[in-house]
């Protein structure tokens, strides 16, 4: 057998097994983690192509490696299409994630030590937006806003302290925060103290595209986010613009600024996601999305479980567990064992730490992505409220194991990647 072309069963089994391990998982359990999807076949097809093998470095017309006339057909579809989608005069779709986006965007705009004020962790920030531990926590002199006691932004205390930090630039948008941003309002701040604006859509980018969120595009400088959570596509990060002069200035920081040679496999996979994006088929699905996480909400209210804010205009939600008396860890692994894989998220003024936590945060991407409704959504609601419930009452290994099989037997009407 020739490892060169023999099949991945034959040339190595571990991953093969562990890779058939992950597929049958995904395909038996309800994936709520927020930031996962389930990406459409032709978007595998993209990612598995020999595309994988080329190297460039460079933008479109400008590399600095020969042999790039497909790479730079591949890349330049993906920025119109980009561009196209939520109508940005610029895109860059190169960054590897979303935290690369976001860094390219400092360097572009910043010098360490500069001020940027953004969301704080615990009011559903996220790490690459001034977390102690990230380096742009380290680098920069971080200022924050957060939510008030009704889990709803604070605007008035984040225009105070732009006032009081004047920071050059400005971050709207996170990783937990629920509710639809008022980007004007970032807006009218930024433009009073002079600081560039940038919003992280990585957690709507979906709705925005289907036009069933508020568009951050003509109003921020530099918008952000992720081709892989309700945008359905690959891992992977991309920049939009409506400043065509920021161009240049972008372009630079991302390469090569803050990184090398493109991934171009999942710049064609991108492109794909894209594409998908535009047909009405997504804006079907987009509004599934929508209309589950509010189902699961609806659920989780109606059995008392605390949901922050009271529910959702986004495509994820908190659960505050505090009321219970158990711990975001503790719940998502029993969530896990019945099939219901969810992540533990700290909530405003948590007193566990990251590790452990206070709360849950779901989300309905990949369950509509194989599609589950409302139906299915509410069911799940109370299949969490029922473990969260026998938790609290010290009885949850039977409880996990029937809602396991109830699991079990719904997903089985909704295969994925089925053989
Ligand atoms: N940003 C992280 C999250 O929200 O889960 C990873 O995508």
């Amino acid at each position: 057998m020739s490892h060169f072309t023999g099949k991945l069963a034959d040339v190595d089994p571990e991953i093969f097994v562990a890779l058939e391990a992950e597929t049958t998982r995904q395909r038996d359990g309800v994936e709520l983690i927020a930031s996962e999807n389930l990406v459409s076949l032709a978007t595998l097809e993209a990612i598995g192509s020999p595309m994988v093998n080329k190297t460039v470095e460079g933008y479109p017309g400008g590399r600095y490696y020969g042999g790039a006339e497909n790479a730079d057909r591949v890349e330049s579809l993906a920025i119109e299409r980009a561009k196209e989608l939520f109508g940005a005069t610029y895109a860059n779709v190169q960054p590897h994630s979303g935290s690369q986006a976001n860094l390219a965007v400092f360097l572009a705009f910043l010098t360490p030590g500069d001020t940027v004020l953004s969301m704080d962790l615990s009011s559903g920030g996220h790490l690459s937006h001034g977390a102690g531990p990230n380096i742009s926590g380290k680098w920069f002199d971080i200022a924050t806003y957060g939510v008030g006691g009704d889990g709803l932004l604070d605007y008035d205390a984040m225009a105070e302290t732009a006032r009081a930090r004047s920071p050059k630039l400005i971050i709207a948008g996170g990783s937990a925060y629920p509710r639809a941003i008022d980007f004007d309002r970032f807006r009218s701040v930024a433009d009073e103290v002079g600081a560039i604006l940038l919003v992280d859509m990585a957690h709507w980018a979906g709705l925005v595209a289907a036009g069933l969120h508020p568009d951050p595009v003509p109003v921020a400088d530099v918008v952000t986010a992720t081709t892989y959570k309700n945008l359905r596509g690959v891992r992977g990060g991309f920049i939009l613009s409506h400043r065509g002069d920021l161009a240049r200035k972008l372009n630079s920081a991302v390469f090569p600024g803050v990184q090398g040679s493109v991934i171009l496999n999942a710049v064609a996979a991108k492109a794909v996601a894209f594409h998908e994006a535009m047909t009405p088929e997504f804006a079907t699905y987009a509004q599934g999305v929508l209309d589950n996480a509010r189902a699961l909400a609806a659920a989780l209210v109606e059995r008392d479980v605390t949901v922050l804010t009271g529910g959702t205009d986004t495509p994820l939600l908190l659960v505050d567990l505090r009321p219970l008396g158990i711990t975001g860890a503790a719940a998502s692994d029993v969530l896990e064992h019945a099939g219901l894989t969810a992540n533990k998220n700290g909530v405003p003024d948590d007193p566990e730490s990251p590790r452990v936590t206070s709360g849950l945060r779901l989300g309905s991407s990949a369950g509509t992505a194989r599609g589950l409704g409302t139906e299915e959504f509410t069911r799940i609601g109370h299949w969490i409220a029922d473990i969260l419930e026998a938790m609290a009452a010290d009885n949850d290994e039977a409880v996990a194991a029937v809602v396991r099989g109830d699991v079990q037997a719904m997903v089985s009407r909704f295969p994925i990647y089925s053989i």
